[in-house]
């Protein structure tokens, strides 16, 4: 099967109203709208999923933002769609983000705990099918 990966349109960026312009750089790079549902994720699923950020200094502030508000849950499906949509995001640092990105285009430091950066994509094939797993299984 093509490769498939966990895109999440995070809260700020579906209060700000940007789920539009997220989901459609994914599209327009060419890769396949397969799966889509907005939900307000609970504490417990987000746990399961940032499992590997236990501990660190962001990991509540980044629990508690998550849940605050309406997530856009997404999969994309095609060849290298997993590294592809880390490109078309950008690093996690929004203030450092390379324009052109939707990191660097779309977001910036707004002084808080954790780095609130619009979208999630999964890291990894390992990741992609835990994730895809955990929010659409
Ligand atoms: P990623 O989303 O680019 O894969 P991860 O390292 O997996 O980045 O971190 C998950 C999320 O946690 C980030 O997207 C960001 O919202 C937040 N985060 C990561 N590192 C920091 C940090 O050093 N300070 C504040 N928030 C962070
Ligand atoms: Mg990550």
């Amino acid at each position: 099967m093509t490769e498939r990966t966990l895109i999440l349109v995070k809260p700020d960026g579906t209060e700000r109203s940007l789920t539009g312009q997220v989901l459609s750089r994914f599209e327009a790079k060419g890769y396949t709208l397969v799966e889509l549902k907005m939900l307000t994720p609970s504490a417990e699923l987000l746990a399961e999923h940032y499992a590997e950020h236990e501990g660190k200094p962001f990991y509540q502030p980044l629990i508690d933002f998550m849940s605050s508000g309406s997530v856009v849950a997404a999969v994309f499906e095609g060849e290298r769609v997993i590294e592809g949509a880390r490109t078309i995001m950008g690093p996690s640092d929004p203030t450092v983000a390379p324009a052109g990105t939707i990191r660097g285009d779309l977001g910036r430091d707004w002084g808080e705990d954790v780095q609130k950066n619009l979208v999630h994509g999964s890291d990894s094939p390992e990741s992609a099918q835990r994730e895809i797993g955990i929010w659409f299984g």
